[in-house]
Parts: C-alpha cells; structure tokens; sequence
C-alpha cells in the first residue's frame, strides 16, 4: 500500500478524529513532508478530507471494511467485503470476475465513476458521498422469478432506510424519500452457456450528496439522506442493516418459497398504489393507467384507461411515471 492509502485507511479506522503527523508516523516510517503530501493526495483524489493544525481528518464517514465485518458478524449469510477506491461500476466489477467471488460477496466503492441504471441509463455518484454496493449471489432459481429479487431487495432497503424518514418504494426499483430518490436498484444476472449462474444485486444509495453534487435534471427528483435530515449518517449502518433484512427475507424464501413476506413490504410502502400513472415501454407511446395492486410475482397490477381487465406488469420491461409529470 502507498502512504495515502495508509493514511486513508487509518482516517476511516479513527473516524471522526483528527490524525496526526506524530501519531502518524509511530506506525509508518515517514517525513512530515511525506505525511503532509499524503493527505494532499487523498484531497485530490476528491477523498472528503480535511485539516487543521497539520492534523488530517475525514469530514464524513466512509466504508470501512473493519467495520463491516463487526457490525454483520450475525448476519445469516457470510458476507466478505471487498472494497475499491475508485472503480466505474461496482456491478461490472462483479459479473466481470462472477467466478472468483463466493456466494454472499459484497463489494462496494468510494468512488463510482460511470454507474449503471436500468434500460442503459446512468446513476450518478460523488466520492465518498454515495453507497454504491453489488451483492453476488448464486440461487438454484429460474430466470421467471429474477424479477421478484428487485422487490424483495426494494422491500429490504425500504425497512433498512426507515430509520431515517418515511421512505417508500416506487415501483419496480427506486426508493423516495419525501416524494424524491433516494436509493435505485439494478440486478443483473450472469450467464454460462444459457445456465444461470448468478446475479448480481446493484444498490445505489445517496447518503451525503448535497444539492451542487446533483446535475441540474436531477434536482427536481433526487435527493440524499444528508439533505432531508441533515445529518451525518454511517453507511456502514446502513449496508449491514440493509443486508440484515435481506438476509431474512432471501433465506424465509427459499425454505418456503413465499413471496407474501417482502411483496407485503413492498405493498405497505408503495408510493404508486392507487395513484394515476403513465407507462412507458421500449419502442411504444405512453400509456395512461391506475395502479390497483402488486401480485405475489412481483408484478405491477395496472387498469389502462378504457380497457375492461387488469394487466400485470414485469419489472424488467416496463418504468412508470406519475401522470401529473412529477417523479411519484
Ligand atoms: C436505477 O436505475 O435506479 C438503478 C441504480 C443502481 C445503481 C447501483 S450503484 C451499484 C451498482 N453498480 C452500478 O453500476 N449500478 C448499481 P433507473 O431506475 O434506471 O434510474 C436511473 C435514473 O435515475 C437516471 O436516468 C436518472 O434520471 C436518475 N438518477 C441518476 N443518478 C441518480 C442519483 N444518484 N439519485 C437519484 N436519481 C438518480
């Protein structure tokens, strides 16, 4: 490791106290000015690191792997961390090297540079700022009930943010908090010689973004944790209760292949039940409809205006949107 890194990773351990050059330097043989160009380095690499009196600090806290690791040691399913500094898609990371992570692996990034969304879009990160986290797993499943993993891991991620205000799912893959995202999903499967061999579960998660870290078509929709309750939060929290109740809920399903325990969730905290919608699928005009129901598939339950029956939509075709041309 560089001496930056080692400066970064003692910043994350110390979190929120100050480093400095005297204890610094007990554990890495250094000069004050190797140690001063250190943390230079780190503040160009956009690392939120600040300093007072030749003390370095971080402003906020950041994914910590020590942590991680104490704060899930009773999760139901092991999960190994692996994090990187910078990478430009923690999901791409994952199914580019699918066969040598094991079943559980959580890899995550301080800096995601070209994140992925659904239907070729793009999600947008700060470093430092941002979860941007991809869960390996491997199910014996078929590849029908792939799209009832975006629900039971948007219901999973609702209950986990709920300590911070009153989120709710729009359906298939964002969560909002107060009318605006917070939180967006994308799961991708990876394939060998048309076997599923597993998926990969991508979450997103604006922690402490502030409004300058958002372009400016995103002002209107998007928002973080630190701006709606202006507060610092931890992501490792975060992550581990998220992967807390993901772990519940994946593990109750595959002992008894019931959805009702996540499409539940996912009903009580819809923001589109009831509401008036349009939806837009490839190649087609929008389309006007009622939101009436999600079944135990997962699927939006939609009444399109003059039609006499229900139609049921898959997650992996269709987004929808709020007919009065908001984002809920
Ligand atoms: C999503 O797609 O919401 C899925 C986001 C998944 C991101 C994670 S991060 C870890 C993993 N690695 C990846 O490369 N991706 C996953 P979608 O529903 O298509 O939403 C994308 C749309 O959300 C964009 O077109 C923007 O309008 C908006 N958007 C982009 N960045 C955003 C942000 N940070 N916060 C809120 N909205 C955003």
């Amino acid at each position: 490791m560089t001496l930056d890194q080692h400066l970064l990773q003692t910043l994350i351990d110390i979190y929120p106290n100050t480093v400095s050059f005297e204890s610094f330097s007990k554990h890495y043989t250094c000069s004050k000015d190797d140690f001063l160009e250190a943390g230079r380095i780190l503040q160009i690499k956009d690392y939120p690191i600040s300093h007072t009196n030749n003390h370095f600090y971080l402003t906020i806290p950041l994914i910590s792997e020590a942590k991680l690791n104490r704060l899930t040691k009773n999760t139901k399913t092991h999960h190994p961390f692996i994090v990187k500094e910078a990478i430009p898609s923690t999901n791409t990371f994952a199914l580019n090297s699918f066969s040598s992570f094991e079943e559980g692996s959580v890899i995550l990034a301080h800096h995601q540079t070209k994140g992925k969304g659904r239907l070729g879009r793009q999600w947008s990160a700060t470093m430092g700022k941002s979860i941007a986290l991809s869960l390996v797993l491997r199910p014996t499943i078929d590849s029908q009930s792939l799209p009832l993993f975006t629900q039971l891991t948007a219901a999973a991620l609702c209950q986990a943010l709920k300590a911070y205000g009153d989120t709710q799912i729009k359906w298939p893959n964002d969560i909002v908090l107060n009318g605006k995202k917070i939180a967006g999903i994308l799961i991708e499967s990876q394939f060998q010689e048309n076997q599923l061999e597993g998926l990969v579960i991508g979450i997103g998660i604006n922690t402490h973004l502030e409004h300058e870290d958002f372009e400016d078509s995103l002002l209107h929709k998007a928002t973080s944790l630190k701006i709606e309750t202006r507060q610092i939060v931890d992501p490792n929290v975060i992550i581990a209760d998220f992967l807390t109740v993901f772990d519940q809920f994946y593990s109750d399903w595959l002992k008894t292949h019931k959805t009702y325990p996540f499409i539940s969730v996912c009903k009580k905290e819809s923001a589109l039940l009831g509401k008036e919608i349009h939806v837009f699928s490839p190649n087609e005009p929008p389309k006007a409809a009622t939101v009436k129901d999600i079944n135990e598939k997962g699927e939006l339950i939609v009444h399109y205006q003059g039609h006499a029956q229900l139609t049921p939509l898959q997650s992996l075709d269709f987004s929808v949107r709020n007919s009065q041309n908001g984002y809920i």
